[in-house]
């Protein structure tokens, strides 16, 4: 059996800095916080932390507007302070993962502010530059934060191009400049030590250079997955990845499966994985994220089928279900007021028992949930607070009904502080943090959970050690056995030696379940349920499942 490469059996936990932990008393959290943290995340088993940008930055979108890549933003802390965090992440068997943004800066980067207003600037095409068309923006392609993606620059009379924030520059990778930075920038991080790297929307870096309208849709086309990434990734994975042996995963946008298996297909040209968010999207009727809307079960589970069949030994996918773009799990497909902890297991179970690398949001696993907000004011989010003033004051959509999709889908909902324990502002810091803690820390936080064998805590801990000790996790082939069934996920992994069976009811109400007669479970051990009296040997073919129940059951 061909060495696995260490990352195909690990976990890796993201940590989002500003809402991790405060060592002091500013209200927002810093590299000293996650320091102190590191024994607590050495205890979850985690094999590498993944840190989003701490990089200097004017944090209009919260560190994904980068204004010097060679420097720590003083809010989180200082060079030293890194260093230091590497060397304590490495000395407790820790690997740090650095997200690295470079599909566009800050507009106060010193680039941007060289090329703006003069067009003469060595630095005016590291971004992309067009003339008005019939006196208004090049194309009609909207920024994905709401609005068109093109902005004036007065003094020469021409437009950049953000596909996010305005304050959020599109860089130009067709300038071999431009991909010589970000190798020296990349190099800088690796040299230092760091054991990989996410790379944020990095399949939107090549623009189709005859930047057309689109009569159909908002440009995604024209610029996802496009016509020279592959070429680029190829072009930095040689001069830098494959130099220093790093993990990377590629966070794809609106990408496709095929384009998914050449990305981090095993001969590791380009990455070695990749996030995709199509089951993120099942609650988005139409496509549309800014809706408050119901998840469709069958979706979801077809969605899964198509990635797990498609990447089995043709790439490799990251498992997810939250990070720090997306409203908790539990709230969202689970019940996080009747069954907080069973549906919280539940749905870890049944992302974690599939083929992939599974990455745990700060939070998920003592089953944060959203908090609830219930006034725009509490709001800090760059896209939630553009699409409020669009929806409410533009589209004339009502205050109330705006809050209630925020509530459900406004990417504050993950980026609450976390929860370490009963004390005021819930042990994140001293004084008030800058985005309200949820009200139900005293019952949801890290030093309850660790205290309670039974938490979300202590599942996580398992499966994150079931992943090391059972092989068919990590090779298996995937089946969905109930592909039709309106409330029962269930899926077969099995290898030459091994099968599991994972089942899981997706609803809070108990349903019959009758497993195939051919697997013959009678003769497995069910390694892992939210319900403990469901756990050891004696399985028996039909079962009821009670509400959001989950089973691996494993037959040698
Ligand atoms: O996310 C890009 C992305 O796909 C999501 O932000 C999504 O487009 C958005 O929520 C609209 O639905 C990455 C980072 O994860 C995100 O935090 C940044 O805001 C964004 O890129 C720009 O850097």
């Amino acid at each position: 059996k061909e060495q696995l490469e260490w990352w195909r059996t690990a976990t890796i936990y993201q940590i989002y800095p500003k809402s991790f932990c405060d060592s002091g008393d500013k209200g927002t959290g810093d590299i000293k916080g996650i320091i102190s943290k590191l024994d607590y995340l050495k205890q979850l088993g985690v094999d590498a932390i993944w840190l989003t940008p701490v990089y200097q930055s004017p944090m209009i979108d919260n560190g994904y507007d980068i204004s010097d890549y060679y420097a720590i933003n003083p809010q989180f802390g200082t060079m030293a302070d890194f260093d230091e965090l590497l060397a304590q992440a490495h000395q407790k068997g820790i690997k740090v993962v650095m997200d690295i943004v470079v599909n566009h800066t800050s507009t106060e980067h010193a680039w941007f502010q060289s090329a703006l207003g003069d067009k003469h600037s060595p630095y005016r095409d590291y971004y992309i530059w067009k003339d008005p068309v019939d006196g208004a923006e090049p194309t009609n392609w909207q920024s994905k934060f709401g609005g068109n993606a093109w902005e004036m620059d007065e003094a020469t009379g021409q437009y950049f191009l953000h596909l996010f924030a305005k304050e959020q520059a599109d860089l130009n990778w067709e300038n071999p400049k431009v991909r010589q930075e970000v190798k020296d920038v990349i190099s800088f991080w690796a040299e230092k030590g760091v054991d990989g790297f996410r790379l944020d929307v990095i399949n939107l870096i090549s623009k189709q250079q005859d930047f057309p309208n689109d009569d159909i849709g908002d440009g995604r086309r024209f610029y996802t997955d496009g016509p020279r990434v592959h070429e680029y990734l190829q072009e930095i994975s040689e001069a830098v990845f494959q130099k220093y042996g790093s993990v990377t995963v590629g966070e794809m946008s609106s990408t496709t499966l095929e384009h998914c298996q050449q990305y981090s297909a095993n001969d590791s040209k380009e990455l070695s994985m990749v996030f995709n968010f199509h089951h993120l999207k099942v609650d988005y009727p139409n496509g549309e994220k800014w809706t408050k809307a119901p998840f469709d079960f069958h979706q979801l589970k077809s969605i899964f089928n198509h990635w797990q069949t498609g990447l089995n030994g043709n790439g490799w996918g990251a498992l997810f279900w939250c990070n720090h773009d997306q409203p908790r799990v539990v709230s969202r497909l689970g019940d996080d007021q009747n069954y907080r902890v069973e549906s919280a297991k539940m749905l870890g179970a049944s992302v974690h028992m599939m083929q992939g690398t599974p990455y745990i949001f700060q939070g998920e696993e003592i089953g944060m949930t959203n908090p609830g907000y219930t006034s725009i004011e509490q709001y800090r989010d760059v896209e939630s607070t553009n699409m409020y003033d669009i929806m409410v004051n533009e589209q004339g959509v009502s205050e109330q009904d705006m809050l209630a999709i925020l509530a459900q889908k406004s990417r504050d909902n993950s980026r609450t502080p976390m929860q370490w324990d009963t004390s005021e502002y819930a042990g994140f810091s001293k004084a008030a943090p800058w985005l309200e803690v949820a009200a139900n820390y005293p019952e949801v936080n890290a030093e309850s959970a660790v205290a309670d064998e039974n938490s979300v805590f202590h599942f996580y801990r398992r499966m994150i050690s079931l992943r090391k000790e059972v092989d068919v996790i990590t090779t298996g082939d995937y089946t969905d056995m109930m592909p039709e069934h309106d409330r029962i996920f269930c899926f077969k992994r099995e290898s030459e030696h091994q099968i599991l069976l994972c089942v899981n009811n997706y609803y809070g109400e108990s349903v019959e379940c009758h497993l195939p007669v051919e697997l013959n479970v009678e003769s497995g051990e069910c390694v892992l349920s939210n319900y403990l009296a469901s756990e050891g040997k004696g399985q028996t073919a039909t079962i009821s499942l009670k509400p959001y129940e989950t089973r691996t059951i494993l037959i040698n």
